[in-house]
């Protein structure tokens, strides 16, 4: 069963890495036959427009140009219900079969702070700091109800965007990112156990290890379309000071937005994100009590649909020129999960953006 999910995993990565690497590559290729033979495709990609920037929920989307900075904020809510056994939902009851404890559902919420700064247009750095708020509902067996809460600091993240194509209306990136284990992994609260106990692996702020982000990046524009690509990943570095390392993380999405003023655009997402497996374990954790606590429980699988909307202000007084103002709402329309594992319902993302050059 075991073999079986990674396999097929792999065998799913592949697939998804390869066509979106096909797709980057024709879309550049095509574009510069269209370039040479009609001349419409000869622009210099712009950010000066509504979906100059991703869909909100997409880091490191984009970079600036020498000496450019912008600040950002970004509001996150997602929402957690009912489980699953692989692509099946399960009931409390059922999981109330095999284990002490179920969690009935989860929210989270994170304020999330960024920074970039381009000190040349090929290089951006990008700085982000998360504060993030977690809550989630549990059932027992013997029928009583209790909640834990977790809230504080996050991971905070230092990226390096590398320019390395920027012609025919189209860039590509890297990312090149690292994650510091500023979060905590030490989260207690109260539970049927007793007061103070360490709270199971999804409820904790941080990884506790050094995380590397790699990734690659593509935009692309033309007249009032524009469309992107990224894939990136989560590589843990060792195991944190709790015996055990969070699965390493895929990523891969692409957007469509369409610009229908030079005020807003609407944009329309695909995510495909697959997480693995807990390595080692936190001691202080008994993974027959609740699945939350079983580091061979936490893998999986989703494909997100997102809507979204962004709003920039492309002309006025200094200050207020270049201010952005995005929403991003999506939820799952696949998931696989290794379970019993909490569903995700929904979520929602909100931003402001603001980019000024001394
Ligand atoms: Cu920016």
């Amino acid at each position: 069963m075991k073999y079986l999910y990674n396999s097929s995993g792999l065998a799913v990565k592949f697939a998804v890495v390869t066509t979106l690497l096909l797709m980057i590559f024709t879309t550049i290729s095509s574009a510069q036959t269209w370039s040479r033979s009609t001349q419409t495709f000869d622009q210099k990609w712009s950010g000066g427009r509504p979906d100059g920037h991703a869909p909100i929920g997409v880091m490191g989307d984009h970079t600036h140009n020498t000496g450019e900075f912008m600040l950002s904020y970004r509001f996150m809510l997602m929402d957690m219900g009912g489980n699953r056994i692989g692509t099946n939902r399960v009931s409390n009851q059922r999981v109330l079969e095999d284990f002490m404890v179920t969690p009935t559902d989860m929210q989270t919420q994170m304020h999330m702070f960024g920074l970039m700064f381009a000190p040349t247009s090929y290089i951006t750095f990008m700085g982000m700091v998360p504060y993030v708020k977690k809550e989630m509902n549990h059932l027992t067996r013997m029928g009583t109800r209790f909640k834990t809460e977790a809230e504080g600091l996050g991971d905070i993240k230092f990226t390096g965007l590398i320019k390395i194509f920027d012609n025919y209306s189209q860039r590509v990136h890297i990312n090149a990112g690292m994650s510091f284990p500023t979060g905590s992994i030490d989260k207690k609260d109260a539970t049927p156990a007793g007061p103070n106990q360490q709270l199971p692996y999804p409820m904790q702020l941080g990884s506790g290890t050094f995380d590397l982000l790699p990734g690659i990046t593509y935009l692309g524009q033309y007249k009032t379309l524009s469309w992107g690509s990224q894939v990136s990943g989560v590589i843990r570095l060792g195991d944190n000071d709790r015996d055990y390392s969070l699965g390493d993380q895929f990523d891969a999405t692409a957007w469509g937005a369409w610009d229908w003023f030079n005020w807003v655009s609407t944009s329309y997402r695909l995510d495909w994100s697959s997480w693995g497996n807990i390595d080692g374990e936190d001691p202080a954790l008994n993974p027959a009590v609740v699945p939350t606590a079983d580091p061979n429980l936490r893998g999986g699988d989703r494909l997100d649909m997102l809507f979204g909307l962004n709003f920039y202000v492309p002309e006025g007084p200094s200050f207020i020129k270049g201010q952005r103002i995005a929403v991003e709402f999506g939820f799952p329309v696949f998931q696989d999960l290794d379970g019993p594992q909490l569903e995700s319902d929904w979520v929602l993302w909100l931003g402001w953006q603001y980019a000024w050059k001394f």
